[in-house]
């Protein structure tokens, strides 16, 4: 009995016709409920469109570039379970596209019209709310996109807001010039919510004329469940090559960098790539100064670039090479991982960037083990496990105390130093590598770090960490121990200056004088950004938390 079943676009209200810009499942994926399938994009908003059903994907039915409407096949799915959905030929998402329900009133004549603050009339001033588009309720302004002064037309865009599914840009009901802004980035808004007060152009329609955009589903995908892993993060890639974004080289390299639509398009007329541009609005989302910005180093570099690649300007590296394998023997193209692109793209990026060195360091851990042992032993029925990693998290705080260079980053041409302690540890999942943070590791106990690292590995390999929790890290470790190896080089998580790579612990003869001794020995790899810390610093940093690690008293000094 077959039971495969076609997922298409739900009831969304009036949007038809809409770009798929990121398709975010590749068949042999298996998918949950509600995990989003592909991102579409109008002009004005972009939404994730999830899964009504789990299984594992059998089809992708469109690509990146076409257009859908309601009822546009998307992927074709074996379901997961017997019961379930099995033998539906088709099932259009409804119950796990709470969007459906937000479908948006945008007949002219249902949205609100706008309030007048004072009289009505020519040249009257007038509060612009948002305007009712479905259930969305509590989302957040990420983007003003006006000020005070500043002459806006109707229908333009006033806001950006998002939730943790999609960004919709809400369009101004009324033309003329803007008195007063009434709203800040981080402010959550609802239907009703006030956004400006204009004084309305002499003669100007009043605003029900300008509803907020029919096509926007952003607004009904606000209400979806947040089942995506960190939906803020910068979303995947293309798979094949969408029609001619500005960004679409980026995108095929890899990652879509988070940008709302007006931002995009901006980028797309000045032919900007948007994954080149460091982000520094909230969320790491592009905003336009962060566009011009890119320009103007790049209208200043231009100069610079024109000299010969030999007085060492760019990298000026030859072209990836580009060979068909399937030429020599068998082969399958296996997309990568959602996550996998974008830890990928930033390690690259830390990599090239950052001048890495590492120092290696042995630590005997042969009394921390006894004690470690111990302790479990101890706790075995409060169901706490102690790794080294607990210890590790409470030594590196140590040493970044004695040594606070290593507890900063760099901003131009200044050294931040952090007076706090948050340290990130990579974990591995079956998506790839995350690194989550443990918040004011200081204030912590190693029990406490123990439960904490315990609850948030178990998040990362469920694919369930917040941003928040991967962000503020101040040093991260990489603790391959459990699996193996000797040393490694890690890769600085920028824009951290050093990391610490931990290797499988092992027994090493030491001679104590007057024989050799077995010592139960871990290995330590402290990669460091050279332009921040000298060699012997990173020398001193790591001997000493190998001495802690050798006699855990010393943390008490
Ligand atoms: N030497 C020997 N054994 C070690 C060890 C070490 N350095 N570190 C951990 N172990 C042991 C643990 O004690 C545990 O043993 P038991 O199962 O017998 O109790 C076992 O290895 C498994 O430990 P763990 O991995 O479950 O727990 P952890 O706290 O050591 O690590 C985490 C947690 C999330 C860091 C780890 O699971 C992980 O994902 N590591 C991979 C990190 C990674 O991918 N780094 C590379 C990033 S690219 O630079």
């Amino acid at each position: 009995m077959s039971n495969v079943i076609e997922l298409k676009v739900p009831d969304i209200g009036d949007f038809s016709d809409v770009e798929v810009i990121e398709i975010l499942v590749s068949v042999g994926d298996t998918i949950k409920p509600e995990q989003s399938l592909v991102t579409v994009e109008s002009d004005k908003s972009s939404m994730e469109i999830p899964a009504s059903q789990g299984g594992v994907v059998k089809a992708v039915k469109v690509k990146i570039g076409d257009k859908v409407s309601e009822g546009t096949p998307l992927v074709e799915i074996e379901a997961a379970g017997e019961e379930g959905a099995a033998d539906k030929e088709e099932q259009v998402p409804q119950a796990a596209a709470p969007a459906a329900q937000a479908a948006p009133k945008a007949a002219a004549a249902e949205q609100p019209a706008p309030q007048p603050a004072s009289s009505a009339g020519q040249g009257a001033e007038q509060v612009v709310t948002v305007p009712d588009i479905g259930d969305f309720k509590d989302v957040e302004v990420i983007e003003v996109l006006v000020k005070a002064g500043d002459r806006v037309a109707a229908e333009q865009s006033l806001v950006t807001v998002e939730s943790d599914k999609s960004s919709m840009e809400i369009p101004s009901s009324a033309a003329g010039e803007v008195l007063e802004v009434l709203v800040k980035v981080g402010d959550k808004v609802s239907e009703g919510s006030p956004l400006v007060k204009v004084k309305s152009d002499a003669g100007a329609a009043p605003a029900e004329s300008a509803p907020a955009k029919a096509e926007a589903p952003a607004a009904q995908a606000a209400a979806a469940p947040a089942s995506a892993p960190q939906a803020s993060a910068p979303a995947p890639a293309a798979r094949r090559q969408p029609p001619v974004p500005a960004d679409a080289e980026g995108e095929r390299r890899g990652v879509k960098p988070h940008a709302s639509p007006s931002v995009r398009k901006f980028a797309r007329e000045l032919g900007v790539d948007l994954t080149k541009v460091t982000p520094t609005g909230p969320k790491g989302r592009i905003t336009p100064d962060d566009v011009r910005n890119f320009v103007k180093q790049a209208l200043a570099g231009a100069g610079a670039s024109a000299a010969p690649a030999a007085a060492g300007g760019g990298l000026d590296l030859l072209p990836w090479p580009k060979v068909d394998f399937a030429k020599f023997g068998e082969i399958e193209a296996q997309p990568l991982s959602r996550i996998k692109k974008i830890s990928g793209a930033n390690l690259h990026r830390n990599w090239v960037m950052i001048p890495h060195v590492t120092n290696n360091e042995d630590a005997d851990i042969t009394d921390l083990e006894a004690f470690r042992v111990q302790l479990n032993k101890e706790n075995e029925k409060a169901g706490i496990k102690v790794t080294m990693l607990a210890f590790l998290v409470k030594a590196v705080v140590s040493a970044l105390k004695k040594f606070p260079e290593f507890n900063a980053s760099l901003d131009g041409e200044n050294l931040i130093l952090k007076k706090y302690y948050h340290i990130g540890f990579a974990a591995d999942t079956p998506n790839g590598l995350v690194v989550p943070v443990i918040r004011d590791a200081d204030k912590k106990g190693v029990l406490e770090l123990a439960k904490e690292t315990a609850n948030l590995a178990k998040k990362a390999r469920d694919g369930k960490l917040s941003p928040s929790e991967m962000q503020g890290g101040c040093f991260s470790i990489s603790s391959l121990g459990g699996i193996g190896g000797t040393h490694f080089t890690p890769i600085i998580n920028a824009p951290e200056v050093a990391i610490l790579g931990v290797s499988r612990s092992f027994m090493k003869p030491v001679w104590d004088g007057k024989q050799f001794v077995p010592r139960l020995t871990l290995p330590l790899s402290l990669s460091y950004d050279h332009r921040v810390i000298d060699g012997a610093a990173a020398a001193r940093f790591n001997a000493y938390l190998a001495g802690v690690l050798a006699d855990y008293r010393r943390i008490l000094l």
